[in-house]
């Protein structure tokens, strides 16, 4: 049996006097009913909302006294909160398993502003790649930029994976209505060969334009993906080698490897390894979406990004939204118990927003201990899922309503709508409303009965209710809301990870698998028998695709 590593009590958040404070609170407001919160205080719903850099919060419909929201401010402080903060701004090396400053920060700091990492301003290379990403999304767009045979460029696909791809997704669908429609964008991410196929089935080569996104430029599935593209490409265009200059650009941190990919290190476009994957939507690696929207658009994005910065950097805690929402997602998680967090965007254009933020908050917070390496002995990271509104409501509400689980929700919805058609917009927000209202108050069985239910049919229509949500307000979707409402969830993020005295920064979580993929790719194509040398389940499946897998020519693209 596997040594478990024991917990070091002393370093953990449960020592803390504010996490014990907690502890015997919990006890004495876990029962409290909302409808009772409510009824007691007729201006709870407006004294705990918080309105900042244009996103009102109101995170009154959720199982806090103004004594637990006390208590988890003080729990902040215990953290030392504003010293990681300061640490992170100031480029210390916070994550320290892999010995690197964190600052995405910095790639929307603006011109004139300093951050030095090893002696270095980085702030003037960031505003250096920006420049050049401009100059390059200009060309692209006006059609300055030929492809081989002369003709514009009239596709993008983004090759990525992970951090490298879910941004750039996210932003593209969340933006759309400011992209340049006469473009196509696609996104291939998965080394499943149907990615590839689909995204380039009606595309034309020639007029087609790839960029490879990878940090590491060595990751198994972009570079899979990019030698297919480039098969693709030149073999269409009669497989002049040359050609792969006009269709390829790069992303990465590597350019030893771009160059020998092939691809013009003119053409690489840089960042730093200070900026980690699921932080990256914000650097190079956001090139699509600035092709997509122009650099003016992606320029408004990094600003609603800086301004979330200096709101979570310099505003007290007790009204900095990511703060707020950071420890209100520590109280459900560690207090209730509660395992999941569901997203649930009331933005059609928000419908991968849910997927993005499942990057973000679990492979950050997905961790099982402390920064000294001891065994945490709290729960960590929640799961974090969701869909967009109002379609969650026909489908997995009901679990969220009647389940026997709770789940906190984030509502996010917006004043004005990007596509303003009859009544949909009031209808949509409505629902906004009417589903918090819902899960917060439920139906008594007395408001049952006197709807004149039949007793046998009360208990399946009673709504429990006292279900916590926070809802976000903003006034319309645009490139700057986006910027502030990634920003939120990162900071959010840093908040809970600080708690838990966790690093948030690492994510050897996913090395064990891709390890062990590797050990087994030539065991799959090996013409001779393998000898396998696995677990027994694990050696009859490979054993039973190695027979079930027909002898196919390989892929005519
Ligand atoms: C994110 C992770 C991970 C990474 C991908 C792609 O924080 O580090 O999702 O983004 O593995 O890595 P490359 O950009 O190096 O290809």
């Amino acid at each position: 049996m596997a040594a478990r590593i024991q917990p070091n009590m002393k370093h953990t958040a449960v020592k803390r006097q504010a996490w014990k404070a907690l502890e015997s609170h919990y006890k004495k407001v876990s029962t409290l009913d909302l409808r009772r919160l409510f009824a007691e205080d007729p201006t709870r719903g407006d004294r705990m909302a918080v309105e900042a850099v244009g996103l009102y919060l109101d995170y009154s419909k959720n199982r806090v006294t103004d004594d637990t929201l006390k208590l988890l401010l003080q729990l902040a402080e215990e953290s030392g909160l504003p010293a990681r903060i300061d640490a992170m701004f100031r480029g210390e090396k916070i994550n320290i398993t892999e010995k690197r400053a964190v600052l995405h920060v910095a790639l929307r700091a603006p011109k004139g502003a300093s951050i030095v990492v090893d002696g270095e301003d980085v702030v003037p290379k960031v505003h250096a790649v920006l420049d050049k990403m401009a100059d390059f999304s200009d060309r692209v767009r006006s059609g300055a930029w030929k492809g081989h045979t002369g003709k514009r460029i009239r596709n993008v696909v983004n090759i990525g994976i992970g951090g490298s791809d879910l941004g750039p997704v996210m932003a593209y669908e969340a933006l759309k209505a400011y992209s340049e429609r006469a473009m196509t964008f696609r996104f291939v991410s998965n080394i499943d060969g149907t990615d590839f196929a689909e995204a380039v089935r009606d595309l034309d080569p020639s007029e087609t334009l790839f960029i490879v996104s990878s940090k590491t430029f060595t990751t198994l599935e972009t570079m899979t993906n990019a030698h297919t593209a480039r098969t693709w490409s030149l073999a269409r265009l009669g497989g002049d080698q040359e050609s792969v200059a006009k269709h390829f650009v790069a992303v990465s941190t590597n350019a030893a490897e771009v160059s020998k990919f092939g691809i013009d290190t003119a053409n690489m476009f840089e960042f730093w390894d200070w900026v980690g994957g699921r932080y990256s939507m914000d650097s190079a690696i956001g090139l699509s979406t600035m092709v997509a929207i122009g650099p003016d658009h992606f320029r408004a994005m990094l600003d609603g990004f800086h301004q979330m910065d200096e709101h979570f950097r310099t505003t007290p805690f007790g009204r900095n939204l990511p703060v707020l929402m950071g420890l209100l997602s520590v109280w459900h998680n560690d207090f209730f118990g509660a395992q999941t967090v569901a997203v649930l965007p009331y933005e059609q254009y928000l419908k991968r927003f849910p997927a993005y933020l499942q990057q973000l908050t679990m492979e950050s917070n997905g961790k099982h201990v402390t920064l000294d390496g001891t065994v945490v002995t709290r729960q960590t990271g929640p799961i974090y899922w969701g869909e967009p509104g109002t379609n969650g409501q026909h489908s997995f509400y009901q679990l969220i309503h009647q389940g026997t689980r709770l789940i906190p929700c984030d509502f996010i919805a917006f004043a004005k709508p990007l596509h303003p058609l009859g009544r949909h917009h009031d209808m949509l927000l409505a629902n906004v409303f009417a589903q918090t209202e819902a899960l917060a108050f439920g139906k008594t069985p007395d408001e049952v009965k006197a709807e004149g239910t039949p007793d046998w049919l009360v208990p399946h229509r009673v709504f429990e209710g006292n279900r916590p949500s926070n809802t976000i307000l903003a006034e319309r979707l645009t490139p700057e809301t986006l910027g502030k409402l990634v920003a939120l969830y990162e900071h959010s993020v840093f908040t809970q990870g600080t708690i838990w005295n966790i690093d948030s920064f690492d994510q050897w979580g996913v090395e064990l698998g891709k390890v062990l993929a590797q050990r087994i790719i030539p065991e799959l194509e090996s013409k001779a028998e393998p000898k396998l040398d696995h677990d027994s389940s694990t050696n009859s499946l490979i054993r039973r695709y190695r027979k079930m897998k027909e002898h196919y020519e390989d892929n005519r693209l």
